[in-house]
């Protein structure tokens, strides 16, 4: 028997990991350290091996079982989970309500609706006993799922037991389990690497993720839970209103989406729908429409059922982000560090909100993983701003005769020979600047708006330049005369004039718009105010080695490496010595005790912005000596967000915590010299 003393440890232990657990995983709001987490998590489980009687099935010891199923056993829903009607459109939307309304018999005055976003996930059922998670289910037929209990443990958002003792004896949620955006592209990044299969989309992988017989490997994915209802509830009341069940469901620790709403009238249905329309590429998690639930309880029993969904919800279905289309050819671009980068040319296709008619096909891993061919029907998909990409292939489609793609053997541009780094899955061009693909891409990206900012000098000349041998690296050009480029097609004297202007207008720029215009691997316009506002001067910079560019804000191993070469490059040195004599000049930065005047500050940076993306913008504070959080907690001082920004703004509008707009951390950038 263990001495009342552990068995007090014990639970104290198994309080703190839950508390900390909800934080984290519900709440978004990490509140210890990993290592302190780790620490109790090894003495609790120190403890239930000692003491194994202590060990229930609830500890957060045993959220990932030892045991592989040979197979998942099946389950039946004593509540059926239903489907939902769609609606495509606000007219849609108008005969739902017209048809509540008569239903109801004209009650007078709007219906008040629930709003919720609808996630793109797999629907599932919790069914908790006393508090206890005793079984989770796949909705599978509506009647009879599969179990997925041992897989839905695993799940650190999902609490093995409920918070607080008024929860119902016999309590069945029900929600959507999903695959955050990120967590997805990093799953599918790492698979690629490893040169591993990739999934089509987060739902895809959320719903292989739940499949599997082996707990643990469930337990590796990002997979999150919003709940939004109840099946079988037994032993309890719940309040009238659908909205304040689903604060119930929070209260008793369950994640439930801070985006819903409720709204009074279809007029403010709609004004909901195109506001989260509107933020929908911006969200965290793919949704695929919008659930409208007439709120009150009462009226939702009164309307019933019909067929195999309740009268009382609809979802109102967003455009597709994908779509069937026909691949028409491929065309393999050279970058500007060569890369080599297959496009698939597509039958243009209405996807995502867009006409698309090129697609990404990433590189000849993938090309091969998809096994696709030209004249296949193949799924494009466009999410966000992502660019549009080939997710799959309909083999079944497949007409006779179509072509198997061949990845060139040389550099389509210059034929210099490609190579492939170790552990790299992309192929380059080993032609360096004597590609005419790799020397365009490299003055495009000198001249733009954020590198150097050379007024008129677009694509279309850029082209001309090179493809005329009067160009072949940015040095260069510094020496073009007003007469040499009157005398290209469309240019005229002016326009000639103009572009010389630009050209001498730009030489005055600042050193991290200068390290940022050469286009050095992986340097970034957050990397490049960081090294800038780290050295101060170019001198400083080119003469450091790893060690010391490690030690800059956002520079790794990889980045430092990056770096070195480009300053032990003969090559790259002579253009910036040919700059520098062209008149390019910026002034040097001070470094002074100053250079971090946001230390100590914790900074959470939420929503679409559109000057820098969240990324640089991360980089920016932290070049400023702030550290930049995940999420809003108390300790936060201040959150800079822009348009679709959610659960994060509103948790520091709760804490009363500075919130400031994108122009508004422009302006603070600026105020310390760094202007991104
Ligand atoms: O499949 C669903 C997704 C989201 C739902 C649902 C939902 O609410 C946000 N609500 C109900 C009532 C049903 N399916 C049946």
């Amino acid at each position: 028997m263990a001495a009342a003393e552990v068995v007090r440890e014990a639970q104290s232990l198994r309080e703190k990991l839950d508390t900390w657990n909800y934080q984290y995983y519900v709440l978004d709001q990490p509140s210890v350290p990993d290592v302190e987490y780790d620490r109790a998590m090894l003495r609790l489980r120190e403890i239930e091996q000692a003491h194994p009687e202590l060990a229930s099935d609830d500890s957060p010891t045993r959220r990932v079982g030892g045991e592989v199923l040979q197979q998942f056993g099946q389950v039946s829903h004593e509540v059926p989970m239903l489907s939902l009607d769609n609606a495509f459109s606000a007219e849609d939307m108008l005969s739902f309500n017209r048809r509540l309304l008569e239903r109801l018999g004209d009650p007078g005055g709007e219906l008040e609706y629930a709003c919720e976003p609808k996630l793109d996930g797999i629907a599932v059922s919790l069914l908790y006993r006393d508090g206890v998670l005793q079984r989770g289910a796949t909705r599978g037929d509506g009647n009879s799922g599969e179990d997925i209990t041992h897989n839905v443990r695993t799940i650190r958002s999902i609490p093995l037991r409920l918070h607080g003792d008024d929860y119902p004896h016999l309590l069945e949620v029900r929600g959507e389990i999903y695959m955050p955006r990120e967590g997805f592209e990093r799953m599918n990044a790492a698979a690629r690497e490893r040169g591993e299969k990739t999934f089509v989309n987060p739902r895809n992988a959320a719903a292989g993720s739940l499949r599997q017989l082996d707990p643990k490997v469930t337990a590796s994915r990002p997979l999150q839970m919003y709940c939004y209802g109840v099946g079988l509830v037994q032993g309890g009341e719940l309040p009238a209103r659908h909205s304040q069940v689903l604060e119930r469901l929070g209260d008793w620790g369950l994640r439930v989406n801070g985006d819903t709403a409720v709204v009074q009238g279809i007029q403010a249905c709609a004004e909901y729908y195109e506001g989260l329309a509107a933020r929908r590429d911006a969200l965290p998690y793919d949704i695929d429409g919008i659930v409208f639930k007439v709120n009150e309880l009462a009226l939702q029993q009164e309307l019933g059922f019909v067929s195999r969904a309740p009268r009382w919800a609809i979802a109102r279905k967003f455009p597709a982000q994908e779509e069937l289309t026909r691949l028409l050819g491929v065309e393999f671009q050279v970058g500007r560090t060569g890369a080599i980068t297959p496009v698939a040319r597509l039958d243009p296709v209405f996807v995502g909100g867009v006409t698309v008619s090129n697609a990404t096909l990433h590189n000849a891993d993938e090309i091969e993983r998809l096994d696709v061919r030209v004249g296949d029907t193949v799924i494009v998909r466009r999410a966000g701003d992502v660019i549009p990409q080939v997710v799959s292939v309909l083999r079944e489609r497949r007409p006779r005769g179509a072509r198997r793609i061949v990845f060139p053997a040389t550099c389509p541009v210059c034929d210099s020979p490609l190579e492939r780094a170790e552990g790299e899955a992309v192929w380059r061009c080993m032609g360096g600047l004597v590609c005419a693909a790799q020397q365009k891409a490299a003055i495009r990206h000198f001249a733009s708006r954020r590198a150097m900012d050379i007024d008129g000098l677009g694509d279309k000349l850029v082209e001309q330049l090179v493809d005329a041998g009067m160009v072949d690296n940015v040095a260069g050009l510094y020496q073009l005369t007003q007469a040499q480029l009157a005398a290209l097609e469309r240019m005229g004297e002016k326009s000639a004039a103009n572009l010389v202007a630009a050209l001498e207008a730009s030489k005055q720029t600042s050193l991290p718009r200068f390290i940022y215009a050469l286009g050095i691997r992986e340097v970034g316009e957050a990397t490049a105010l960081n090294l800038a506002r780290h050295f101060g001067s170019w001198e400083k910079l080119c003469a450091a080695r790893e060690e010391a560019l490690l030690e800059v804000p956002d520079v790794g191993p990889v980045v430092a490496d990056h770096l070195v070469q480009f300053f032990d490059s003969a090559s790259s040195m002579a253009v910036v010595r040919q700059l520098r004599a062209a008149g390019v000049r910026w002034p040097d930065l001070e470094i002074s005790a100053d250079a971090q005047p946001l230390a100590g500050q914790t900074w959470v940076v939420t929503g679409k912005l559109e000057a820098l993306t969240r990324d640089e913008a991360k980089a920016a504070l932290q070049g400023l000596g702030a550290k930049v959080a995940g999420s809003v907690s108390a300790k936060t001082t201040a959150v800079a967000a822009g348009p679709g920004a959610g659960s994060k703004l509103a948790r520091a509008r709760e804490l009363d915590i500075e919130v400031i707009d994108e122009q508004a951390l422009l302006d603070l950038l600026a105020q310390h010299g760094v202007a991104p």
